[in-house]
């Protein structure tokens, strides 16, 4: 069998697996066995020759592997502790997104491991189309204007979490910092241990885009992203790197970790930009 039609095969029985499932909430062993196919369809792609068939297919491996990721959240999220139900009754819905729902609690998603820096050694580089690289501590961020501002969090997988408080700095002013040339138009922003994703700086220098140290009042917890993340509430949340360790600016785009795997280079949610 060529690799084409060993990724069509393992799609078409991850399918047949998620069919099967009795209930809408896949239970954990269906999400085991169908994350084990689309992980050997992603392993088969690398031979797929024809890059257009290639990309097409990791598409169709990341769709699914994002709806893996919703019935994943939908099994482990609940109430957290100190964390309010929210009134889904009071909710404006022009605030909701097309195809969100509005979770309890603050889910924690993430790939690879925390770090365990201690906030004192944490540093952000600014990098690429700057007039002066810039590593930047806490302290030095701190030196900026601190902002707190309210947003709303959107999830690719899904669930969309309203009124964030979060504190921090603006990009904007970081990217100011370091002297951003006007040759730059996208950013590559990496975060702990080998994560990045691609924006583009209009976005980066909203008002709301914030690189944040504190959320609804506390110091950011490190599952969340402490000490130091992105947000940037106008795109899905894959883009609010946590643990964020690098802003290089560029003259171009480029794709960064979901954005390789198929996922929308823009991804506004309110435009259901998921994937490409
Ligand atoms: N470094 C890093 N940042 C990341 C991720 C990641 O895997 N690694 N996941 C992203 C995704 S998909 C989402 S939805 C948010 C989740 O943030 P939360 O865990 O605080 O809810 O973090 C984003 N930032
Ligand atoms: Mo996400």
């Amino acid at each position: 069998m060529d690799a084409e039609a060993r990724v069509t095969d393992l799609l078409r029985r991850a399918d047949e697996v998620v069919k099967a499932a009795p209930a809408r909430r896949a239970g954990s062993a269906v999400i085991g066995q169908v994350g084990e196919l689309l992980a050997q369809a992603r392993d088969a792609l690398d031979g797929v020759a024809d890059d257009e068939r290639r990309r097409a297919l990791a598409g169709q491996v990341s769709r699914r592997v994002g709806d893996l990721d919703q019935a994943q959240v939908a099994t482990f999220t609940g109430p957290s502790p100190g964390v309010r139900r929210a009134p889904t009754r009071d909710v404006d819905p022009a605030r909701v997104p097309p195809g969100q729902h509005l979770t309890a609690g603050f889910p924690v998603l993430h790939v690879g491991r925390m770090p365990d820096t201690p906030a004192a050694d944490w540093r952000l580089t600014v990098t690429g189309l700057v007039a002066q690289r810039r590593r930047l501590s806490l302290d030095d961020l701190r030196a900026l204007p601190a902002v707190t501002d309210r947003s709303d969090f959107h999830c690719v997988t899904a669930w969309s979490r309203l009124d964030n408080d979060w504190t921090g700095v603006r990009v904007r002013d970081v990217l100011d910092l370091a002297g951003a040339k006007p040759t730059a138009t996208h950013a590559i922003v990496a975060g702990h241990p080998a994560y990045t994703a691609n924006l583009d700086l209009e976005e980066l220098r909203r008002d709301d885009a914030l690189v944040a140290w504190a959320h609804d009042g506390e110091p950011l917890a490190r599952e969340h992203g402490g000490p130091l993340r992105l947000v940037v509430p106008t795109r899905y949340g894959w883009k609010s790197v946590k643990w964020v360790t690098e802003i290089r600016l560029l003259d171009h785009d480029v794709p960064g970790y979901w954005e390789e795997r198929g996922y929308h280079d823009v991804a506004d949610p309110f435009l259901e930009q998921r994937f490409r």
